[in-house]
């Protein structure tokens, strides 16, 4: 299928450059990045800025706070931001700041725009202005009682204790938050954009067709209410631009943030030759999203389209508003330690789970999203680890242990292989529209199917028949390549795993690939992809959480201890030190250790193997009544050969795997398994029963 090939521009929202990024501004960054992996795994020319919103009072009051300016502090924050990012694999063509030549380059321009064409209007108003502090005071820097229900220490916009909302200037006693002082009226000229100019044009902007039902309510809603002039100026002291022949006033940084969208494409442009004004010019046919928060749409589906008509520029194809998280149920809290930063979760979590639990639970409507952290293991392990990834490692070693890790020439069921495969449409289908959660469980169900076909297929049992090899390899086969297909569906999501299956498939996943099934491909050997979410490190991040509050914003040397124990220590060669000390190899579930059947087992006889260096053949009885019978002895190979003489072994019990599938070794058929612990060489021990056990008896 050839698809027409688009161009595209895609955004977040600009986090703001005096906190830390937490795991509510990653849903919309895993959701934007998502929707944008797709775009170009279906090879669409899409791009995906973003950058950090560098201005206002908030802002220099911290750096003021922290004592330096404010531009080493948001060029600080940005690298925290960009780190956080990254350890996420949100993948931006380009993360840049609002404070930065190109956007000032743009906010004037678009200002002296709006302004030629008599969109800016000024006028005096009356502020509360610290006198104290030498400046003017926005709402929530002044705290005071409550003018209706008289409840103190109130915000000074709207009250906790009774919801009234009200002026600053009408709360009683008000105090400035930044110095204590009482706050006084001052006049000031402000310079207003002209907002209801472009009712008609919002209007229609609003019907054209692709904004969700919910933002075009909401919309509908403050048209009734009707559309008023917007402030955009701040007075000095204040940290932004200055407007163009405005001494001492500046852009009041909502006017900047949006068109850092624009300053970040752009210097994205510059450094790399694409054209900007094919993405921003009036007429463009390209596309152009943002991708919000729910608080934020009035901004970006008001102001902002009518800022880029006044200033004649195109306006967003649409505005994707998604709701907010809640952990458990509840409003992020730090007391509860549910208020978890990027760097906290980074430190204890794979954040390919959150990538998963964020995408199955995404749809493309504005309701908010909960993070229950049991369901999120929970679902995490039983999706990821359970169905898709263990597909994979229920036929990978059959592949590569038998057949030399040649995938077979047939397909083995074409019924199944082809309702996978056809299910690629379907599933681009909701990428498209942002419904993750519906793709998700699309790919799971389809990955239902290939597990219930391997289980009822079992390759375990036929492999036992010299006859049946064939089919062994041919049902692995399949399952090795519907596990291809379902993470070429993955891939938008969990970019990583994706990667480790390349490896594995030793084949690229790209998406047109997946109506393509591998035969005669020969495959990598299958190593541990996916490790269970353990509740265990949810908690500590928690705990973490909850800590990093008390010890101030930021735990920095915390951060530092805990990244040197994460266990990367490469494998490690028998030293004589005991095995625990080894890195835990591959998890297997419950259900793979259930079926390994442990007997006691006599050694009935030992013996050497010529040329073989390590491996004694061992004859073991698993027979308790002592009938002799032949299906009770087993030929075992066991490579102990370093610590024991054959004649000490016989007579003496031990234990072992009595249904491993017989293995063709070089000298012989191998019909099971000896337990021995051990760090090697001399020192090495078959496990002993205790008096008492009989041939025969299960190991419990
Ligand atoms: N820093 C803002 C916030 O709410 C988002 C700015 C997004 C950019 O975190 N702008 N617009 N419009
Ligand atoms: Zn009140």
């Amino acid at each position: 299928m050839s698809l027409q090939k688009r161009k595209i521009l895609a955004t977040c929202a600009l986090p703001y450059a005096n906190g830390s990024i937490h795991l509510g501004h990653l849903l919309e960054h895993i959701q934007t990045d998502i929707w944008v992996r797709f775009q170009r795994m279906r090879g669409h020319e899409i791009y995906f800025v973003c950058a950090d919103d560098a201005h206002g009072t908030p802002i220099m009051l911290k750096a003021q706070e922290l004592g330096v300016s404010p531009e080493d502090m948001i060029a600080g924050v940005r690298e925290e931001h960009m780190a956080d990012f990254a350890d996420f694999h949100i993948s931006f063509d380009n993360y840049h700041s609002t404070h930065s030549e190109e956007n000032q380059a743009f906010a004037s321009e678009i200002y002296n725009r709006l302004h030629a064409k008599g969109h800016i209007k000024t006028r005096t108003i009356s502020q509360l202005y610290d006198p104290e502090k030498g400046m003017f005071l926005p709402d929530r820097f002044v705290k005071g009682t409550c003018p209706s229900c008289k409840s103190e220490d109130q915000n000074g916009d709207s009250c906790d204790n009774c919801g009234a909302t009200y002026s600053p200037t009408e709360v009683l006693n008000p105090r400035s938050v930044v110095s204590g002082a009482t706050p006084v009226l001052r006049d000031s000229e402000h310079y207003f954009f002209d907002l209801p100019a472009f009712g008609d044009m919002l209007q229609e902007w609003t019907r054209s067709g692709s904004l969700q039902d919910e933002m075009a309510n909401k919309l509908a809603e403050w048209f009734e209410q009707g559309l008023q002039q917007w402030d955009i100026s701040r007075d000095a002291p204040y940290f932004g631009f200055e407007i163009p022949n405005a001494p001492g006033k500046y852009f009041y940084v909502w006017l900047d943030a949006p068109i850092g969208y624009m300053g970040s494409f752009k210097n994205y442009c510059d450094k790399t030759g694409v054209d900007f004004d094919q993405f921003w010019q009036k007429d463009s046919d390209t596309e152009l999203y943002h991708f919000i928060g729910k608080d934020i749409i009035y901004f970006h589906s008001l102001f902002w389209p009518a800022m880029l008509e006044g200033a004649d520029y195109r306006k967003p194809t649409s505005v994707y508003a998604h709701g907010f998280v809640t952990v458990n149920g509840a409003k992020m809290s730090k007391s509860k330690g549910t208020f978890i930063k990027g760097r906290t979760y980074l430190e204890h979590l794979n954040p390919e789970y959150l990538r998963y639990y964020y995408a199955a639970k995404l749809t493309n409507r504005i309701d908010d999203l909960d993070l229950n952290l049991e369901d999120f293991a929970q679902r995490v392990n039983s999706d990821l680890v359970g169905k898709v990834v263990n597909i994979a490692s229920r036929c990978a070693s059959f592949i590569t242990k038998r057949f030399d890790g040649m995938l077979s020439s047939t397909i083995e069921n074409q019924a199944l292989a082809d309702e996978v495969t056809s299910a690629g449409d379907s599933i681009a289908a909701h990428y498209e529209a942002r419904d993750f959660g519906k793709a998700m469980r699309e790919i799971m169900a389809l990955a239902d199917k290939v597990n219930e076909y391997i289980a009822v297929k079992e390759p375990w049992q036929l492999v036992k028949d010299e006859t049946k090899q064939q089919e062994v390899q041919d049902i692995c086969s399949l399952g090795i390549n519907l596990f291809r297909t379902l993470m070429i569906y993955l891939k938008p999501v969990l970019p990583k795993l994706a990667e480790s299956t390349e490896a594995f498939m030793n084949d690229e996943l790209n998406w047109q690939d997946h109506t393509v099934l591998l035969t005669d491909h020969k495959i990598n050997k299958f190593k541990a992809m996916l490790q269970r979410v353990d509740m265990d490190k949810v908690n500590a991040m928690t705990d973490a959480s909850k800590e990093s509050l008390a010890g101030g914003e930021k735990a920095p040397e915390k951060k530092a201890e805990k990244k040197k124990s994460k266990k990367s220590a490469p494998k490690k060669e028998l030293t004589g030190k005991p095995l625990v000390d080894d890195p835990i190899s591959e998890e297997i579930q419950f259900d793979d250790f259930a079926k390994i059947d442990l007997r006691i087992a006599k050694i009935v006889n030992a013996e050497h193997v010529e040329k073989a260096d390590k491996l004694l053949r061992l004859t073991l009885s698993l027979d308790e009544t002592g009938s002799g019978e032949e299906n009770t002895t087993r030929q075992v190979f066991a490579g102990i050969k370093s610590a024991y003489q054959p004649e000490d072994l016989i007579g003496k019990l031990t234990v072992m795997v009595a249904n491993l599938a017989p293995r063709k070794m070089r000298f012989g058929m191998s019909e099971g398994m000896v337990l021995a612990a051990g760090p090697g060489g001399e020192d090495l021990w078959i496990l002993n029963p205790e008096d008492g056990a009989q041939p025969g008896m299960r190991v419990k």
